[in-house]
């Protein structure tokens, strides 16, 4: 099986690339060139693809350029299409509406158009999203009426609709994942959960005195990303292409998040928040908790880590991360721990 993955760099691309390497599968990744590197998430798991038996290989390109997605998928020829990339960051997509509609909308259409250009026989997976539902109140499932409450939202409910369009007028195995908020270590670090996190680990190690959050009231179904990438992959197995809900179906408040955090840590959240503005959206989203019932009656998927499970993991992440940026630097090369600080036959270090 060969798999293109758009997103690959993004914390939910280089789990699902890990998931299907696992499996077997050759794993084709887009990659954005940029001025420095970007492949962070995923260099552990980098082959050199002039060796012999190697699955995985990255191609530049861009949701902006569909003659590149056209050539790509002519030249790939997938057995399954993953539209991971977008930009994500909601409260961003206020500063650039336009970018966000261009990438996270309208590139989702060309990657659609360009599997049909290109007449290649393949599944597609959408990553749709909560988002989505905006202001209809939940409990949300597949059934829930959109109601976007930022051009993030407005966007993805449009690709949502365009991957449902070519399902119904090509005939193309199209499929939408709409998925509630997941998370992990290797979460982006200006989204709320992990910016808290991270600002566990350094207030704990005395590298910081606070940390600055926006709206502590609003309700999010936070699930574990490895478990909803199995999802996605799950979703592709289907005799049919669908539409399916990932989530918990827990409801934590970002205050919530915040007291589970600071408690694993052992302090008092309440002396080290604080509050900015500039965090606050034009719109919020007030509560998003998801029904994912159809997904585990048609695909048996069902989410295992709960929230206050994942806050700790996540802690528990960045706590170690910062202990390990303090190690010596060959500690961190992977060498032996040398009792003496500096390395035999290296001067100067
Ligand atoms: P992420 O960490 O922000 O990753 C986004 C990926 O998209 C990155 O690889 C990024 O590349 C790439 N990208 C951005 N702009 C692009 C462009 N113009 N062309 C090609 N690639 C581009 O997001 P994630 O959390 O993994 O989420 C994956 C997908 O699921 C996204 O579409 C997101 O909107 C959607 N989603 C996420 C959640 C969630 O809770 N995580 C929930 C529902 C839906 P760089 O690394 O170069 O920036
Ligand atoms: O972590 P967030 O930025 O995630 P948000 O807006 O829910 O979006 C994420 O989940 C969506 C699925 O529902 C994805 F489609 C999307 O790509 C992304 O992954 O914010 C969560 C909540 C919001 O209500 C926000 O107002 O946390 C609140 N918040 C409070 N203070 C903050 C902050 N959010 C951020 N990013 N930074 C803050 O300082």
């Amino acid at each position: 099986m060969r798999a293109l993955i758009t997103g690959i760099t993004g914390q939910d691309g280089s789990y699902l690339a890990e998931l299907l390497l696992g499996k077997g599968y050759e794993v084709h990744g887009l990659i954005r060139r940029a001025s420095t590197f970007n492949t962070g998430r995923i260099d552990h798991l980098y082959q050199d693809p002039h060796a012999e038996g190697a699955k995985l290989f990255l191609h530049y390109g861009d949701l902006s350029d569909g003659a590149r997605l056209v050539t790509l998928l002519h030249q790939i020829n997938p057995d399954e299409v993953y539209n991971l990339g977008a930009q994500s960051h909601v409260r961003v997509s206020f500063d650039e509406p336009e970018h966000t509609g261009d990438t996270t909308g309208i590139g989702a259409m060309r990657l659609l158009e360009a599997v049909r250009l290109a007449g290649v026989d393949c599944k597609y997976y959408q990553a749709s999203s909560s988002e989505m539902f905006g202001a209809t109140p939940p409990p949300q499932n597949e059934e829930t009426p959109f109601y976007p409450r930022s051009p993030y939202g407005a966007a993805k409910a449009y690709a949502y609709w365009v991957t449902r369009n070519y399902r119904e007028g090509y005939g193309m195995y199209a499929t939408n994942g709409i998925l509630f908020n997941h998370e992990s270590p290797r979460r982006g670090e200006t989204f709320v959960t992990r910016k808290i996190t991270r600002a566990v680990a350094r207030i704990k190690a005395g590298l910081d005195q606070h940390v600055y959050l926006g709206n502590l009231d609003a309700i999010r179904d936070w699930g574990y990303a490895p478990e909803y990438v199995e999802g996605m992959w799950r979703m592709l197995q289907a005799d049919e292409p669908d539409d399916f809900v990932l989530a918990t179906g827990g409801n934590f408040t970002v205050r919530d998040f915040v007291a589970t955090a600071f408690e694993h840590a052992g302090m008092d959240w309440e002396k080290y928040v604080r509050f900015d503005e500039r965090y606050l959206r034009p719109t919020e989203v007030d509560a998003l908790v998801g029904d994912a019932s159809k997904a585990y009656e048609k695909l048996g998927w069902k989410a295992e880590v709960q929230t206050d499970e994942l806050a700790r993991i996540m802690v528990d992440a960045d706590i170690e991360a910062l202990e390990h940026e303090g190690r010596p630097w060959y500690d961190k090369v992977g060498l032996p721990n040398w009792p003496v600080v500096g390395a035999p036959g290296i001067t100067g270090v």
